[in-house]
C-alpha cells in the first residue's frame, strides 16, 4: 500500500469535491435546509449490487462445467437445509439478460458477480473450456451495453472438485498456483472489458469453515495447524493472482479483494475506546486482511498459534503483500470493542443475549460498521479506495394478497448503514461505492433457499422475479444520490 498519502489532505480534497452536496445533518439544519441534500452522496459514488456464481447460476452440468466442492457438499445429505442444491438456483445462466434488465431498472452503475472456476477450468487446471468463457463474455457485454460496469470476483468459495480430490484443495500450495493461472487466464480473456477484479471473497468462509468447523464446503474438521496452513495457502493464492493479473492486464485494470474482516466498533466513541478499536482491527484480522495489507503475520498471531502457526517464508509474505488498488469490505455485523489493560490493549465486548438480529440469527445489527470499516482501513493502512462490497440482510419475506412484499426491515437495515457510510464520506474517509447483497433471492449456502437476501423475490418453482419494496427504496436512493 502506498504510504505517502496524508489523510488530512485527502479529507480536505474530498470534502471540497462534494461540499455542495454532502452535508452532515447538523450542517444542513444549521443552514436551514428543508432536507434537500440531506445525506447526499457524491455524484461519482459507485452504487452497485452483488451476487455469486454458485448462488444464482444453476446450469451445474452445462456446457462443460464440472462439479465444484459446493456441488459435492450440497449433494451430501444433511449438509444444506432441506437438501437444497445450486443445480438450478436462479437459473441465471439462462436468464442473465432478464437479470441485467433488473439491474438496469434499479439504476445501479456497477454489478459485482463471481466467475465459476469450474466453468473455465472444469478440472481446476489444464485446458480452458471455451463455452464457459463464452458465458462471461456474454454477461460482460450485456452489462456494458446497459451502461453497467462489471466487477468480477474470481473465487467465491466454489473450488473445482478435481483440485480438492487430486491435491487436497487449499491444503496444498498447488491450489494457490492453479488459482493464479486461472486468474491470469481470465485477465487475458476479459480484462479488455472488465476493469475491476477481486481475487477472493471472504477467506474465512472457505478456509476456517471449510477445513476447520466443516460447516461449509468441503466440510472437513481438521487440526488447527492444518487450518492455519490452509489460510496461508489462500493468502498465497491471492498474492500470486495479483501478480498474474498485473502481468497480463491493461494498465486501467484495478485489483482488490472482498473480505469479511471483523469490523471493530468502539463501544463508546471516546479516544481510549477508539484507539482500542484500531488495535483490535489489526489483531483480529491478523491472519487475513492484516497479513495482506502489511505483508507479514503479526507476532501476536504467530505466538498465539505457537506450534500450530503456518509454515511460510519471507518471499511468500512479500507476494501476499502485493500492493492492491482497492479494498472491498463485506459487512453485516459489528464487533464491539472496549479499551482494556491487557497487553493487547483491547477486549471484545460480548453481546448480551437480548442483542437484536435480523432474520438470520447470526446477523446482529450494528450499522456503525459502515463508518468504522472505511475509517479503519483508510486510517490504519492508508488505503485510498474502499468499497462496501456486500451489505444487506435476510428478511422473512411474504407475498401479500396484493402481490407485494413490504420488506420494511430490510430497508431499515440498509438505510441505517447508508447513513453511517455517509458519515465516513463526509469526514473524508475513502469510501467509493456500495454493493447491495443481493439483487435477488438465491442459494444462501447452508441455509439453502430458506433465507432470502434479495431486493427481488424469487419464486423458485417458476423463476418469477418480483421486486420487493426495498428495490424501490434502492432505485429512488440511487436516482437522487441520497439516503431516503
Ligand atoms: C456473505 N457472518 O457471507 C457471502 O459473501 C455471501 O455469499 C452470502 O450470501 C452473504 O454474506 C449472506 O450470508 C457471510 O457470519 C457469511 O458474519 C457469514 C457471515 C458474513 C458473511
Amino acid at each position: 500500500m502506498p504510504n505517502d498519502f496524508s489523510r488530512r489532505d485527502f479529507g480536505k480534497a474530498t470534502l471540497a469535491a462534494v461540499s455542495s452536496t454532502a452535508l452532515l445533518p447538523s450542517e444542513a439544519a444549521a443552514q436551514g435546509s428543508s432536507g434537500e441534500g440531506y445525506y447526499a452522496y457524491p455524484k461519482n459514488f459507485v452504487w452497485g449490487a452483488a451476487t455469486a456464481a454458485y448462488q444464482i447460476e444453476g446450469a451445474a452440468a452445462e456446457d462443460g462445467r464440472k462439479p465444484s466442492t459446493w456441488d459435492t457438499f450440497s449433494h451430501t445429505p444433511g449438509k444444506v437445509a432441506n437438501g437444497d442444491t445450486g443445480d438450478v438456483a436462479d437459473d441465471h445462466y439462462h436468464r442473465y439478460k432478464e437479470d441485467v434488465g433488473i439491474l438496469k431498472s434499479l439504476g445501479v452503475k456497477a454489478y459485482r458477480f463471481s466467475i465459476s472456476w469450474s466453468r473455465i477450468f472444469p478440472d481446476g487446471t489444464g485446458k480452458a473450456n471455451e463455452k464457459g468463457v463464452a458465458f462471461y463474455d456474454r454477461l460482460t457485454d450485456e452489462l456494458l451495453a446497459n451502461g453497467i460496469q462489471p466487477y468480477a470476483t474470481l473465487f467465491h468459495w466454489d473450488l473445482p472438485q478435481a483440485l480438492e480430490t487430486r491435491v487436497g484443495g487449499w491444503r496444498s500450495s498447488e491450489t494457490s498456483r492453479a488459482f493464479a493461472d486461472y486468474a491470469g487466464y481470465i485477465t487475458k480473456r476479459l480484462a479488455d472489458r472488465v476493469k475491476n477484479i477481486f481475487t477472493f471473497n471472504e477467506f474465512s468462509c472457505f478456509t476456517d469453515e471449510g477445513y476447520g468447523s466443516g460447516t461449509k464446503a468441503p466440510g472437513l474438521k481438521l487440526a488447527v495447524a492444518t487450518v492455519n496452513q490452509v489460510r496461508h495457502h489462500a493468502l498465497l493464492g491471492h498474492g500470486l493472482a495479483v501478480q498474474a493479473i498485473r502481468a497480463s492486464a491493461p494498465s486501467d485494470v484495478r485489483i482488490g479483494l472482498a473480505e469479511n474482516s471483523r469490523i471493530c466498533v468502539p463501544v463508546i466513541e471516546t479516544p481510549e475506546h477508539v484507539a482500542a478499536a484500531g488495535k483490535a482491527m489489526r489483531a483480529l484480522n491478523a491472519h487475513f486482511l492484516t497479513a495482506i495489507m502489511e505483508g507479514k503475520y503479526l507476532d501476536s498471531y504467530l505466538s498465539r498459534a505457537g506450534k500450530n502457526a503456518p509454515k511460510f517464508n519471507e518471499d511468500e509474505m512479500k507476494v501476499i503483500g502485493s500492493p492492491l488498488d482497492f479494498v472491498g469490505l463485506n459487512m453485516y455485523t459489528p464487533t464491539y470493542v472496549r479499551a482494556d489493560d491487557s497487553n493487547a490493549g483491547f477486549a471484545v465486548a460480548q453481546n448480551p443475549s437480548s442483542y437484536p438480529h435480523m432474520a438470520s440469527s447470526w446477523l446482529t445489527i450494528g450499522p456503525e460498521i459502515a463508518y468504522w470499516g472505511p475509517r479503519h482501513v483508510g486510517d490504519i493502512w492508508k488505503v485510498r479506495d474502499v468499497y462496501i462490497t456486500e451489505n444487506g440482510t435476510s428478511s422473512d419475506d411474504r407475498l401479500t394478497a396484493d402481490g407485494h412484499i413490504y420488506d420494511t426491515d430490510r430497508i431499515m437495515y440498509v438505510r441505517n448503514h447508508l447513513i453511517h457510510a455517509h458519515r465516513a464520506i463526509a469526514e473524508g474517509w475513502p469510501l467509493r461505492g456500495y454493493f447491495w447483497w443481493s439483487v435477488m433471492d438465491n442459494f444462501e449456502w447452508t441455509d439453502g433457499y430458506s433465507k432470502r437476501f434479495g431486493m427481488y423475490y424469487v419464486d423458485f418453482k417458476t423463476q418469477k422475479r418480483t421486486p420487493k419494496l426495498s428495490a424501490s427504496f434502492y432505485r429512488e436512493t440511487i436516482a437522487r444520490s441520497r439516503v431516503l
